[in-house]
């Protein structure tokens, strides 16, 4: 009898921004090692632009099985693992090198494997980007401006926090949403790395960008654990190496529009306004670190704080 070739297993793995954005160069490396890793024994499809949904439905589809990979921001994900919202303290970390040091660190590993608790793979951090300011209204130079100004926030508890304390009236909202409601009204303002601005041309409904740099937005790379528990070894490590291989790529694709995004940006209409003082933002959200630790407790912060 002939040897039949194994159908291959196809793996669905989605993200919330197009498909020219530094999470679809991740998705494109993920795909090409875990393809070429297993010989075509899994192939990838990749749901880009939110096509399946918000980052929180993406990670209700992980934990039940209707999503193999999500790479997502930690946005929402504080709702599942309470123990990932240190990391979305406004102003923790200062620098690039000081949040993937942290992330690829035992303090990384750790809360990574936290994700088996909570019906969840964490296979590696990724990188979204430090988060910027964007409005439709005013030029933003300090906290004061930002008075009343209704900003979306993703749907996370800490941002919404830093964001009241700040004086602007927080909005959550799943990010398949936002363009909408910026271009609607529905909320004057939101904040994304340059990394989000650029791919989603938000230069079309918002005319002012601060670079206020508020807070590390981590991207973290998720698998099914109904997917990943049924693999063997070797099948496994394939999958880690794919995910290693999406953080360098989205990584490095972070790095180059850091240096050529805010140029992009002007060029397409925005006016950019690059010297912020960050010392007010930061006595602003202040007290969102005691609500924060109140809660959670400070040893994971202080170990961050050691390390970084
Ligand atoms: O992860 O929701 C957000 O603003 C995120 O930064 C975006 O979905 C990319």
């Amino acid at each position: 009898m002939a040897l039949q070739a194994q159908a291959a297993t196809n793996i669905s793995l989605g993200h919330t921004l197009s498909s020219t954005s530094h999470y679809s160069v991740g998705a494109e490396a993920f795909k090409e090692t875990l393809e070429r890793l297993s010989d075509g024994a899994f192939t990838v499809t990749e749901h880009a632009s939110g096509s399946l949904g918000g980052e929180r439905e993406m990670i209700e589809g992980l934990q039940i099985g209707t999503v193999d990979v999500v790479i997502t921001s930690s946005g929402p994900l504080g709702n599942f693992v309470p123990e990932t919202y240190v990391l979305d303290l406004p102003f923790l970390f200062e620098s690039y090198d000081q949040a993937r040091c942290v992330l690829d660190s035992d303090i990384g590993d750790e809360l990574l494997a936290k994700m088996s608790d909570h019906g969840l793979v964490g296979m590696a951090w990724s990188e979204n980007g430090f988060r910027h300011l964007t409005n439709s209204q005013r030029e933003i130079a300090s906290p004061a401006d930002t008075e009343g100004l209704r900003v979306r926030t993703m749907e996370n508890a800490v941002h919404q926090e830093a964001f009241r304390q700040m004086g602007a009236r927080p909005t959550p909202m799943a990010f398949p949403e936002l363009f909408t409601a910026l271009q609607q009204g529905t909320v004057d303002g939101q904040e994304n790395p340059i990394t989000v601005i650029v791919a989603t041309n938000f230069w079309e409904v918002q005319d002012y960008l601060s670079l206020t740099g508020h807070v590390y937005s981590p991207a973290i790379v998720l698998g099914s654990p109904i997917l990943l528990d049924g693999l063997n070894d070797e099948e496994r490590d394939w999958f880690m190496q794919a995910a290693a291989a999406s953080v360098d790529a989205t990584r490095e694709e972070v790095s180059r529009l850091e240096r050529e995004g805010v140029a992009l940006l002007e060029a397409n209409g925005m006016t950019v306004k690059t010297d912020i003082d960050p010392a007010p933002f930061q006595q602003a959200v202040e007290p969102a670190y005691e609500i924060f630790t109140s809660q959670y407790g400070s040893d994971m912060l202080d170990r961050i704080r050691e390390k970084a």
